[in-house]
């Protein structure tokens, strides 16, 4: 049987190519010196795109035309806010994309990002990699301590609640904030406002997209206040950017955890010049065998279409009905 035509967006891990390339007849974006003629050249015939957020290409309504015969997008990360889901639902396709594989270890990197933020980690090793320990002293005592914190969480999917039961562990109260309540054993705030003024300490991990672009904004800044830490881990365009590095410049909170950017991988460089913001490189998932099982399930989920068997996880706004 002929292997069904695949669009890949962006490169992918070699685990990942190595096994589309025997399920599928692969088409890579990313190596096209034209990539609207290439698209012209295959739209007829692809019937799978596997893509991910860091190809920086958008599986929108307007891509999805002109693939007629799309039938499912393998999205490479839990997060799929690179892909028009609803516009998918809407033309029957399937969208997968990589849960539960990762939560632990994003729930883990939130933890370390907490610390480093609270306990200026990086720019006490800084201090000691920079010789100033021995002449200059002792780092600085931080204002920030985790014991007498409260964490406010907004977003309490699976990563939240694995996050949730890390600050359980700390031995800290917490709260949260969704659009629904969920079945937790943690103080319920209806609106991220209130949730910040209850806390002080925010950790964001709501999912992308339009319906949570700048749900931090200026006002829940103000709330969070003086001794205010916020952290984000789940996507750039969650917190206004600009709003966070007034209120970092002027002192209005305390400091940021940040793992993800508005224009990632470019940063702001205002935000480079704060000593109050630690910065990762979106590393939340990234280790060896954590990509490594998310990679997989992206194969899984593609290869499943190529064998017509039903997709191992399909979003919730892409049920599967039958291929
Ligand atoms: C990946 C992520 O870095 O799973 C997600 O939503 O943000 C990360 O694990 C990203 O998806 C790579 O495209």
């Amino acid at each position: 049987m002929a292997r069904p035509a695949l669009l890949m967006t962006g490169p992918m891990m070699p685990l990942i190519e190595e096994q589309l390339d025997r399920a599928f007849e692969v088409h890579r974006l990313h190596q096209a010196k034209d990539r609207e003629a290439l698209i012209a050249g295959v739209a007829g015939i692809i019937e799978a795109v596997c893509t991910g957020g860091h190809t920086g290409v958008k599986v929108d309504g307007a891509l999805m035309a002109r693939l007629p015969r799309l039938r499912i997008v393998g999205n490479f990360g839990v997060g799929y806010d690179s892909v028009d889901a609803a516009a998918a639902a809407a033309r029957g396709i399937v969208v997968t994309n990589t849960p539960d594989v990762l939560t632990e270890e994003v729930a883990d990197t939130t933890l370390g990002l907490l610390l480093m933020t609270v306990r200026e980690l990086p720019q006490s090793e800084q201090w000691l990699r920079a010789g100033r320990w021995a002449k200059e002293g002792d780092y600085r005592l931080t204002a920030g301590s985790l014991r007498d914190r409260s964490i406010g969480i907004l977003g309490m999917g699976r990563i939240g609640q694995a996050i949730a039961r890390r600050c359980e562990a700390f031995g800290l109260p917490i709260s949260y904030c969704t659009r629904r309540q969920v079945d937790v054993p943690y103080t319920y705030y209806p609106s991220p406002v209130e949730l910040a003024k209850a806390v002080d300490t925010l950790i964001v991990i709501t999912p992308g997209g339009g319906g949570t672009r700048n749900i931090i904004d200026a006002a829940v800044l103000a709330a969070l206040g003086p001794r205010g830490v916020l952290i984000n881990i789940a996507r750039g365009t969650c917190v206004d950017e600009a709003a966070l590095i007034e209120a970092l410049e002027k002192c209005t909170i305390l400091a940021a955890g940040l793992d993800v950017y508005c224009g990632e991988p470019d940063v702001d460089p205002r935000l480079l010049k704060l000593d109050n913001a630690v910065l990762l490189p979106h590393v939340g998932s990234a280790s060896i065998p954590t990509r490594n099982k998310m990679g997989q399930l992206v194969v899984d989920n593609l290869a499943a279409y190529a064998a017509r068997k039903p997709p191992v996880t399909p979003v919730p706004e892409t049920p599967f009905k039958g291929w």
